[in-house]
């Protein structure tokens, strides 16, 4: 293990570096940020609610809860095919991952088989498959590794101590447990949380001393801000400082050097000075693409834009030995050819 990575992270460390005046944590993360990747490159990865609505939990901020009223209909599982043509949409758009969300607190025996034809069909496309289907026994995250999957999601969400705030219908422990399945199967980690929730300081940075405490650090850390949905139990929280949400993203790019950290839900009301503040304080993943589950996310010609104006590089999926990633054309598809493609992909420079 790198000696680098740290999973004695202490309560008080963290808050130490979350304090820091904005300058000092923002130099300190950047430091870490590109010691481990190339600050230039963010990983880019589209979702799709393959079953929406009608989740019998009671995640207050989920406009999928059934027990809200927020607009929201139930449906069936989609299609296979269906879910395909989406995937192929999605990596010709110049995602990477392709991420397949259901509303549901487990997946019902039955579920499994369709949902592995899914993740299949998508791998099978040369994207990164990841799923959050809730919570998952060991048989059932073995089943959807051999089916192809890459990454699984699964939010700790919050702090220990703020999660009965929020959620009654299962235990923080239950998302331990699935995260030890997903990890014991082989899969990759996804995890992350929420802030906007009302919580304190004190509990976001408890968050992160979860997560990093964690056996692994999760691959891929979603920091998601509220979205405020109306009929949710959240709606009318109050706001989060901007500055706040810029201080969680450095701080989990200090404590989990070599994580993925992802600007997840929320992106849309943010300027692009604050994404571009994020960015410069570890972040190097978003969610691209108009829709996140049910909500709104900037549209792809803001984020191409941003893209641009900001000098970033969507990152390859993985790289072969000959320098070549999997996906062929990701990074081409956003801003143009990367340098140092030099045309490998297919891609005229
Ligand atoms: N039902 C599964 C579960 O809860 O694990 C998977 C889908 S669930 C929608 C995935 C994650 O979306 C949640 O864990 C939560 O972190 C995030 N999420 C849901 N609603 C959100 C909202 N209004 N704002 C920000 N993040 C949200
Ligand atoms: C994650 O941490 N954020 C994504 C993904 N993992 C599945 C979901 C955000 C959902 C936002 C509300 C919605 O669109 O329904
Ligand atoms: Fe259901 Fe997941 Fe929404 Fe909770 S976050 S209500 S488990 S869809």
């Amino acid at each position: 293990m790198p000696s680098d990575l740290r999973h004695d992270w202490r309560h008080d460390e963290l808050l130490a570096l979350f304090v820091l005046p904005l300058p000092e944590l923002l130099f300190r993360a950047a430091s870490v940020h590109r010691a481990n990747f190339d600050p230039a490159q963010v990983q880019v990865s589209t979702l799709l609610s393959v079953k929406t609505g009608g989740c019998p939990e009671d995640c207050a901020y989920c406009p999928q809860a059934q027990r809200y009223a927020t607009g929201v209909d139930a449906q069936k599982l989609m299609a296979t095919e269906d879910v395909v043509a989406r995937a192929r949409q999605a990596k010709a758009a110049g995602a990477s991952r392709f991420c397949m969300g259901a509303a549901w607190r487990s997946p019902k025996p039955r579920d499994i088989p369709k949902v592995a034809a899914m993740i299949a069909e998508v791998k099978a496309l040369g994207l990164e498959t990841c799923a959050t289907l809730g919570m998952l026994s060991g048989e059932q995250a073995v089943a959807l590794r051999e089916a192809g999957l890459d990454y699984y999601n699964h939010n700790l969400d919050t702090a220990p101590d703020y999660y009965d705030s929020v959620i009654h219908t299962r235990q923080y422990q239950d998302r331990l447990d699935t995260l030890a399945h997903v990890r014991d199967a082989g899969l990759k980690t996804c995890c992350g949380g929420i802030v906007g929730m009302g919580e304190s300081r004190a509990q976001r940075v408890g968050l992160l001393l979860a997560l990093a405490t964690l056996p692994a650090h999760p691959d891929s850390v979603p920091i998601n801000r509220l979205v405020q949905v109306a009929g949710t139990p959240l709606h009318g929280t109050a706001a989060l400082d901007p500055f706040e949400f810029v201080r969680m993203i450095a701080v989990a790019r200090i404590a989990m050097p070599r994580s993925m950290v992802r600007l997840s839900a929320g992106r849309e009301a943010m300027s692009d000075e604050l994404q571009a503040l994020c960015f410069l304080a570890g972040a190097n993943s978003i969610f691209y693409g108009e829709k996140l589950l049910t909500t709104g996310n900037p549209d792809t010609a803001r984020d191409q834009a941003l893209f641009k104006r900001l000098g970033l590089q969507p990152m390859a999926v993985a790289v072969e030995a000959d320098g070549h990633d999997r996906a062929g054309t990701v990074h081409a598809a956003i801003t143009g050819p990367a340098d140092g493609c030099a045309g490998r992909c297919g891609q005229a420079a």
